[in-house]
């Protein structure tokens, strides 16, 4: 399998197995598990050749790692970044002091007002490190980098949870928590 296909493969995965599992006739539980054997029977529908093992590469090559395996192999599910409703079960976690959110410049005006929204997602998505939050805000148009006062909103009893792909999660992050780029 080369590299065009895998992602091929990993961007119907995710759409699936987070937005619409009706494009590959699935039915995920309230945990938002799959069993790996219906997913594997509509993989190969669409892929000549797909199984088992062509699933962990996808899952392994994923640069970020979307999707985990149960603990017995039987059942797969994304780690994040759902639209449909599923209980991931995350268990709430007291953040590092600060940590970053990459975004667009033409979002600052909005955001300066309102703070940080979910939107169309669970939640509003957070990084750890600086680089990653480059990278998620580029996605949108020219990046503005902002860091958010994590520690401080726990303190105030915000709840923050983190996905098992490392991505930190709140339910919003109002702007008073934010510090701008200059
Ligand atoms: C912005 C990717 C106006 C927000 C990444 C962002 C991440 C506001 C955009 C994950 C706003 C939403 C999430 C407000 C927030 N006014 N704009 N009040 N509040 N926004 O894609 O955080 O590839 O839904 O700044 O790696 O960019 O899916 O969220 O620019 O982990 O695995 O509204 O998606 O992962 O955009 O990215 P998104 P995000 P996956």
């Amino acid at each position: 399998m080369n590299t065009k296909t895998m992602k091929r493969i990993s961007k119907l995965m995710s759409l699936a197995l987070r937005h619409r599992p009706q494009v590959l006739g699935l039915e995920l539980d309230e945990g938002g598990w799959c069993e790996v054997t219906q997913l594997v029977a509509a993989l190969k529908r669409r892929e000549a050749g797909f199984d088992r093992s062509r699933l962990e590469l996808v899952v392994a090559e994923n640069d970020k790692k979307r999707f985990a395996f149960s603990e017995d192999g039987q059942r797969i599910r994304a780690n994040q970044g759902h639209s449909i409703t599923v209980d991931l079960g995350y268990q709430q976690l007291e953040p590092p002091e600060e940590l970053y959110h990459g975004t667009a410049t033409h979002f600052l005006a909005s955001i300066r007002k309102k703070g940080l929204i979910k939107g169309q997602r669970h939640h509003v998505h957070l990084s750890a490190d600086v680089q990653t939050a480059q990278q998620v805000g580029v996605r949108h148009g020219k990046l503005a980098l902002l860091r958010v006062r994590s520690g401080a909103m726990h303190r105030a009893g915000h709840p923050f949870y983190r996905s098992d792909n490392g991505v930190w999660l709140c339910e919003a992050v109002p702007p008073e928590y934010l510090h701008f780029p200059v």
